[in-house]
């Protein structure tokens, strides 16, 4: 395949379909560039001072590890000069950051988990950073959180990198999902997929089977049913994975099929499931749509959600349509 940079990959998306101003072409470099900075810092482990704990904790109560607390420095810096962004949010951070007074500030907001599966950076697996872009509401003065409270489905952008064997960048703008790798002898993004699209049907399910006594009926009777296998009502086999990174294991259904589940349970409803809505479900829900699958909570489509918190946790099913569907049905 001739190389595409994604510079090269942005500008022509923009003239076919008109989706990418200058202004978010910017901030998808930015972004881009930022991961790239991300994806050394990981990479350095024992032999840069980033591995452990940072000894302090985030928004969530999760003491944070020094490398999330790099990668949200990253990316603030790398997003606060270039006059595309209005304000920030984060998973490590309580409130929203609007961009200081000493920049111009821009018509997009940029939510990121700036390293999802922090549980995994000591043991060397793959981890991510996570990216959603929503526009600045029309007449905004000051930014407020309020602003960032908008349903999934009015993103203009959504994205992960993944940290792993190879680093790779993984973009929507609404036209289909397409794969940057990062040359890392010419530190450039390079496309290496276009389109991506994930398989309807699946014999993979990712879920935390440590939970199961705890999990509602709707996701007992599903995940028995796959354990029960060619024995029982589904008539087929299944296989399981649970990487406990949620950009890994979303990267591996884009590329194979498969379906992810972290369910609410009876343990905490004020905690419905573990991920959060605006900057880990929105944006995979986005790409994973694009891509032909599903995205659901167990009822409602996950981008049809109306926000009422900045980290509000929600329920997550995604990815082989028929799947999706079946254990949403189940919820019905
Ligand atoms: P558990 C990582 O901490 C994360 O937020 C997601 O990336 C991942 O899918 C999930 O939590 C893993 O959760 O309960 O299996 O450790």
């Amino acid at each position: 395949m001739k190389r595409v940079s994604l510079t090269q990959y942005l500008v022509e998306e923009q003239r076919l379909n008109n989706t990418i101003p200058a202004e978010l072409r910017l901030l998808i470099e930015v972004v881009a560039r930022a991961c790239k900075s991300i994806s050394h810092a990981v990479g350095k482990g024992a032999l840069g001072d980033v591995l452990g704990s940072a000894d302090t904790e985030n928004i969530q109560g999760e003491v944070q590890k020094k490398l999330d607390v790099i990668s949200n420095e990253i990316l603030l810096q790398a997003n606060e000069w270039g006059g595309h962004l209005a304000a920030m949010a984060s998973e490590e951070m309580e409130s929203i950051h609007p961009i200081p007074n000493r920049y111009p500030m821009g018509e997009y907001l940029l939510l990121f988990d700036p390293l999802d599966g922090s549980s995994n950076i000591d043991v060397n697996v793959s981890i991510g950073t996570i990216f959603s872009v929503l526009k600045a509401p029309e007449g905004m003065g000051t930014p407020t959180e309020q602003d960032f409270l908008q349903a999934g489905a009015r993103q203009v952008a959504a994205g992960y990198a993944v940290y792993g064997p190879q680093t790779m960048l993984v973009l929507t703008t609404g036209h289909g999902v397409h794969c940057f790798t990062l040359d890392r002898e010419m530190g450039s993004w390079v496309l290496t997929e276009r389109d991506m699209k994930i398989p309807q049907a699946t014999k993979e399910f990712a879920i935390n089977m440590s939970n199961q006594r705890h999990w509602h009926p709707p996701v007992q009777r599903y995940v028995s049913e796959l354990l029960a296998g060619s024995t029982g009502a589904r008539g087929k086999d299944f296989n399981m994975r649970w990487i406990a990174s949620m950009v890994a294991d979303v990267h591996r259904i884009l590329n194979r099929g498969g379906v992810f589940m972290y369910p609410a349970d009876v343990r905490d409803t004020s905690k419905p499931g573990k991920l959060r809505l605006m900057y880990e479900a929105n944006p995979m829900a986005f790409i994973v749509e694009q891509a032909g699958g599903a995205a659901t909570d167990g009822v409602r489509r996950i981008m049809d959600i109306e926000p009422t918190q900045l980290h509000q946790r929600v329920p997550v099913f995604l990815g082989s349509k028929e799947e999706v569907d079946l254990v949403s049905r189940y919820h019905q």
